[in-house]
């Protein structure tokens, strides 16, 4: 997925996208999957449309939208404070103007973010780790990262590093069924590090392309969940010193600031390398993508949008934002 906008300096520092971004052929466009993020801001149209001046009120109203997306009080309070300064220097005039200025804005916010994963192919294989709290679509994302990867004519195998429930390697072994890659498993009560090890080795003797490993919820607060995970890490490192190449942490777009408190607790615990933001298809929550930006600054690798294995999209900032708040030529 790439996207084209022709730029134009919007007079505040910004520059504001004035064209939709062009999205693959066949796919679901996004703005269907983000709907009611989309609803929860869309109410800055009509508040836009209607106001006769600026004025504090206004800029209020804007910022309590914002914060019932939930964007949080830290973005939104730069955002805010950017259009002020912008107001306030005379570059911003009318109402109707705030709202490419918004846009915009909202654009600079999740920009840095936007970094694709690419997988190093001479890594033998490239190493992904999964990692988060409990029910917030690791699993799920795996597989429906294994149906791209394979899509792409790479070669896949899942390590099923989730030994606390049978059905998890159940879970993950049925993803693997339907996508005909090997799932490495052992019976239940195995040691998540051992699983990996095991995977890693058969993994690099097959020269499989990517390797993805489950791991089970956990919370930062359980230490010696963590210190399972640095053991992961540790063993992974007797077989390839670079791995895991990726450590992805996912957050649940439902759960809102949690998510933001997750991510900065997990990123003080474990270095992670990027994250998966899913469940944004069933929120009104999604305002959580800027907040993450812009207090993790950490790469958005991926969005989940639904449940199936093409529910997946890389992060891409200028498709998110014209989903979420689209300017008037995009309505
Ligand atoms: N609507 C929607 N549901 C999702 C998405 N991603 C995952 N789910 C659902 O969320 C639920 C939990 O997903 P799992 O993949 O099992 O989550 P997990 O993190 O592996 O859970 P644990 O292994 O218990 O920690 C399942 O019902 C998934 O179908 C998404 O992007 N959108
Ligand atoms: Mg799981």
């Amino acid at each position: 997925m790439f996207s084209i906008f022709r730029r134009k300096k919007s007079g505040h520092g910004v520059e504001a996208q004035t064209r939709r971004p062009i999205e693959d052929s066949g796919v679901d466009p996004l703005e269907n999957r983000l709907g009611r993020t989309r609803s929860s801001l869309s109410h800055l149209f009509g508040l836009l449309q209607r106001a006769e001046a600026i004025d504090e009120s206004l800029i209020e109203e804007i910022e309590t939208t914002l914060l019932m997306a939930d964007l949080g009080v830290s973005a939104t309070t730069a955002l805010i404070d950017r259009l002020r300064l912008a107001v306030d220097q005379g570059l911003i005039t009318t109402p109707q103007a705030l709202l490419p200025a918004v846009q915009a804005e909202l654009y600079a916010l999740i920009e840095p973010c936007e970094a694709f994963l690419t997988v190093d192919t001479e890594k033998k294989p490239f190493v992904i780790l999964m990692v988060g709290v409990n029910g917030v679509g690791k699993t799920t994302t795996i597989g429906k990262l294994a149906r791209r990867y394979l899509d792409e004519g790479l070669s896949v195998m899942l390590a099923a590093g989730d030994t606390f429930r049978a059905a998890a390697v159940e879970q993950l072994k049925s993803w693997g069924e339907q996508n005909g890659v090997p799932v490495v498993a052992q019976d239940g009560g195995a040691d998540s590090a051992a699983v990996i090890f095991d995977a890693l080795h058969s993994a690099t003797a097959r020269e499989v392309d990517v390797l993805i490993c489950d791991t089970a919820g956990r919370l930062h607060t359980q230490g010696h969940l963590m210190k399972e995970l640095e053991k992961v890490a540790r063993v992974m490192q007797k077989v390839d010193p670079s791995a895991p190449h990726e450590t992805l942490l996912v957050v649940d777009a439902g759960t809102g600031q949690n998510a933001l408190q997750q991510a900065k607790e997990f990123n003080q615990a474990i270095p992670l390398s990027g994250l998966v933001v899913t469940k944004l298809d069933g929120t009104a929550r999604g305002g959580v993508v800027f907040a993450l930006a812009s207090e993790l600054e950490k790469p958005i690798r991926f969005i989940g949008v639904g449940e199936s294995a093409k529910d997946l999209r890389p992060f891409d900032a200028g498709t998110f934002v014209h989903a979420v708040l689209p300017v008037a030529e995009d309505q």
